[in-house]
């Protein structure tokens, strides 16, 4: 095992990570901008280095003020926790080539992720079930790009290679509109993310985002940990997540996790992953592959009884997989409410200083946050201020543990979201589950105030 890591990351992630290290009985090492200087999870680990400004990209975007942080500590890992640099494959070759340990997959794994058209391929030679579409990269020819979507039938959906969880994307309803969106969304991925390549599919009108988290090691060992239903977002921002996925079929979901662990034996993938899906009509269809560790992965920790984290380090440090699928079980029923610093309805950023912070408490209640009374949240980054997550026997008592764990929370000094929570937890559509990645939209349409 590693003796000390270094955690790329702030917020409520770098204490979860820094949670696992000590677990591990690893020394951590925290990186901090000057805005997140006195935050009390930054004095807790064992070493601090300040990284640079404020702004992201002057700190946790530096990756040479971060890989030297690394070599003046002596870490021999670095965690790059989600966002940030945690899906950058030149970050992680830069780590790996410096001599340390990307806590994550390969730098060639992450870069075939990163490119969806090369995932989708890689997805598809494994026998993943993917979105009827182009194979590959669309062509120049008009006349071809014509007949793939006839093939396909309106409406499609164009995205761009470099693009995934929402970014360059059109949909298309008619031949009409067909080549001028192809090459509309070619112009804006080439500026957007430097690759102009866009492949093209079925467009899917009412799906749920179903996904499946998955753990490797080195050995080509690979397990899934079952799947988690994030359908309840707004403009592609999850606001809470949960697991099992509402009245889908379990046999159907064991077949779909054989492959997604059937496609990471294939890839020699290490880590921690995601495999996303669309799920309409009681089918798969997979979309994109997420290669870090996410926000929602309590959700599974709480249903699986295994610490994702902690795995994660384990197998990055070339450990084997401690459990086999046969050993991995699914018990009761796990919801996450993200918190964020934020008007609940109008959603506008509500940094500033929270002046009293109550955590809730009780049996199966977990509170995944870096925040206290008197902590300020800046302004310079993401609104998520930390996670609610319950677990109980049933959805039931799930919902009703968090209704009772959002009435407990209390957060004075600046807005948050946990209003719309609390509306949403005795919405009886959503109690009644399975709503799709458009309830959240129209459901704050309906309720307009
Ligand atoms: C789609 C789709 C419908 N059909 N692909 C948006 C995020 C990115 N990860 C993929 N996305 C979508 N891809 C096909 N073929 C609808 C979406 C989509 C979506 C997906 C997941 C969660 C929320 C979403 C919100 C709008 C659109």
């Amino acid at each position: 095992m590693f003796k000390k890591i270094l955690i790329a990351n702030r917020g409520e992630i770098a204490l979860r990570i820094q949670r696992a290290c000590r677990e591990l009985g690893v020394r951590a090492v925290m990186v901090y901008s000057e805005a997140d200087r006195d935050a009390k999870y930054v004095r807790l680990a064992e070493e601090a280095v300040c990284i640079g400004p404020a702004a992201s990209n002057l700190s946790y975007l530096n990756m040479p003020a971060i890989i030297s942080a690394a070599e003046v500590t002596d870490a021999e890992a670095i965690h790059p926790g989600y966002g940030f640099l945690s899906e950058n494959a030149d970050f992680a070759e830069r780590v790996e080539k410096s001599g340390f340990r990307f806590i994550g997959p390969s730098p060639e794994s992450i870069r075939i992720m990163g490119d969806k058209v090369s995932a989708k391929q890689a997805m598809i030679r494994a026998g993943v079930p993917c979105v009827p579409g182009s194979e590959g990269e669309l062509p120049d020819d008009p006349v071809q790009i014509r007949r793939i979507a006839k093939s396909v039938g309106y409406p499609v959906i164009i995205k761009a290679a470099g693009g995934g969880g929402g970014r360059g994307m059109r949909v298309v309803h008619t031949e009409a509109a067909l080549v001028n969106a192809v090459a509309m969304t070619k112009a804006e991925a080439g500026a957007a993310f430097g690759n102009p390549a866009v492949y093209m599919e079925k467009f899917l009108q009412n799906p749920r985002h179903i996904e499946i988290q998955i753990l490797a090691d080195s050995f080509k060992n690979a397990v899934y940990l079952g799947e988690r239903d994030c359908s309840m977002q707004r403009r592609h921002q999850k606001i809470l997540e949960e697991a099992p996925a509402p009245g889908i079929n379990r046999k159907l979901i064991e077949r779909i996790g054989e492959r997604c662990v059937t496609a990471c034996k294939k890839m020699g993938y290490r880590g921690a992953g995601t495999f996303e899906f669309l799920y309409e009509a009681g089918e798969f269809y997979f979309i994109e592959m997420n290669t870090r560790v996410q926000v929602e992965h309590p959700v599974t920790e709480m249903i699986t009884g295994i610490d994702i984290v902690k795995t994660q380090i384990m197998v990055a440090a070339g450990e084997k997989l401690p459990f086999t699928q046969r050993q991995i079980t699914i018990t009761g029923h796990a919801i996450e409410c993200r918190i964020n610093a934020e008007d609940p309805f109008k959603f506008t950023p509500s940094p500033g200083r929270i002046t009293t912070w109550h955590a809730p408490g009780g049996p199966g209640v977990r509170v995944d946050s870096h925040i206290y009374s008197n902590y300020f949240v800046p302004p310079y980054y993401d609104s998520m201020i930390g996670k609610l997550i319950v677990h109980g026997d049933t959805r039931e008592q799930a919902l009703a543990r968090m209704r009772t764990a959002l009435l407990e929370t209390a957060v004075e000094g600046i807005s948050t979201n946990i209003p719309l929570h609390r509306e949403l937890m005795v919405d009886s559509k959503f109690m009644a589950g399975g709503t799709n990645i458009h309830y959240l939209e129209h459901w704050l349409e309906q309720h307009k105030r």
